[in-house]
């Protein structure tokens, strides 16, 4: 069976326990004190029933009160001011015996003022006062400040008690307070760190996030982008050109005889010429490089118009024709074979342009290879088109 939660306790409980223990001492004390006292005035049977009842009976009572009331931090406060109350009428009933009447005040008003503060100074003394007045109009004792030597010690040593006790109380609370204070520190202190951690932890997330979304959308071989990314751009790149209503350039570029340069000095080496490929690909960073399939790229130019895409395939192609690789001993040369298209004249869609582009390509394989090609218009061949492998 699940555990039933507990209820909190009322506020101002703990104030009613403590006060509880301290006035059942106070109270016991204070008998032995006032009751020395009442031996020297010989009181009668009334009073001292009165005073065991005021000393060992009303504490627990008022306890009682306090305990089963709707707020008991505020029925305890009542009960400080019964205890002043009683105090007064005390010191009235026994003619207001000096040291008595101060050690009576005394109590009464640290109590109220540790709990209360200068408002408590001001209702124990003013409660106090009251309940003597009426006291001593009511039994009409006459004054008498003198007590015993017995009396008056007893006096001495119970109020350096209770200011114990109370100063004890203080200084436990103030403890308690500091350390309260340093473990909300630490706790705010481990909260930010964890915080900072987090920032951290998201940073490193969010850059990871980036690099993966930069790496799914690259060549691993080349590092160009690769044809995944090229048709999420494409279709993008030309939607803007044609509500801009700019031309588009577009190059389909593949390797002439490429077979042969992996037959002849070994895969690593093809893939080493890709890579040199790849890099005299890397044009204006307006421009998209991407690595179409094994040995084919294409390059996209917005913004382009036909004859400078013509003009700009022309230079990558002498640009290979005349580069060598070096790739361990061997010193690598080939050629490239390049179909252009342009929007809007091969073409309106992205399918249409790569379409065109990819025929002209074909028609500059046929022609010979190491050769610009449109459908619109062939460049001239190049002077020597022979693949050096
Ligand atoms: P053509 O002039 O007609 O284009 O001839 P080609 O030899 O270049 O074309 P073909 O399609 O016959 O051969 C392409 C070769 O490219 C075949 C394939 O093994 C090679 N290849 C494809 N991807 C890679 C790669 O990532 N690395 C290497 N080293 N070779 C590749
Ligand atoms: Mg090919
Ligand atoms: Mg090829």
């Amino acid at each position: 069976m699940p555990a039933m939660p507990r209820t909190p306790p009322a506020p101002g409980t703990w104030v009613v326990h403590m006060n509880h223990r301290n006035r059942s001492a106070l109270f016991a004390f204070m008998f032995f004190t006032l009751g020395s006292h009442m031996v020297d005035l010989g009181v009668g049977w009334v009073v001292w029933g009165l005073w065991g009842f005021q000393c060992f009976l009303y504490p627990h009572l008022i306890y009682w009160r306090a305990k089963h009331a709707s707020a008991p931090g505020k029925a305890e406060m009542q009960n400080m001011l019964f205890d002043t109350a009683a105090f007064g009428a005390w010191a009235a009933a026994l003619g207001f015996p000096l040291w008595i009447t101060f050690i009576l005040l005394v109590s009464a008003t640290v109590n109220l003022t540790v709990f209360q503060g200068l408002r408590g100074t001001v209702a124990a003394i003013g409660t106090l006062s009251v309940s003597a007045a009426c006291a001593h109009l009511l039994f009409g004792e006459p004054i008498v400040l003198e007590t015993a030597l017995r009396t008056t010690v007893l006096c001495m040593v119970g109020l350096m008690l209770f200011l114990i006790v109370v100063a004890n109380g203080a200084w436990a609370r103030s403890l308690t307070m500091h350390d309260t204070r340093e473990k909300v520190r630490q706790g705010e202190r481990a909260l930010q760190q964890a915080n900072e951690h987090l920032t951290q932890q998201l940073q490193e997330i969010n850059s990871l996030q980036t690099l993966l979304k930069e790496q799914a959308n690259r060549d691993a071989l080349t590092g160009l982008y690769n044809r995944r990314y090229l048709e999420s751009t494409m279709d993008r790149e030309l939607a803007r050109c044609k509500r801009e209503g700019k031309p588009l350039g577009l190059l389909l570029i593949d390797v002439d005889h490429f077979k042969k340069i992996n037959d002849t000095y070994g895969h690593q080496a093809g893939d080493g010429f890709l890579r040199a490929v790849a890099a005299m690909l890397q044009t204006r960073s307006a421009d998209l490089a991407c690595r179409y399939g094994g040995e084919e790229f294409v390059l996209l130019f917005p913004d382009m118009p036909r004859d400078v895409t013509m003009a700009k395939a022309e230079q990558i192609r002498r640009l290979c024709e005349e580069s060598t690789t070096i790739f361990g001993e061997f010193a690598i040369q080939s050629t490239l074979s390049i179909g252009v298209a342009n929007y809007p004249e091969s073409g309106k869609s992205a399918e249409a342009l790569i379409a065109a582009a990819d025929a002209a390509l074909y028609a500059a394989k046929s022609q010979g290879r190491n050769r610009v090609h449109s459908l619109q218009a062939a460049s001239a061949p190049a002077a020597a088109p022979a693949v050096a492998v």
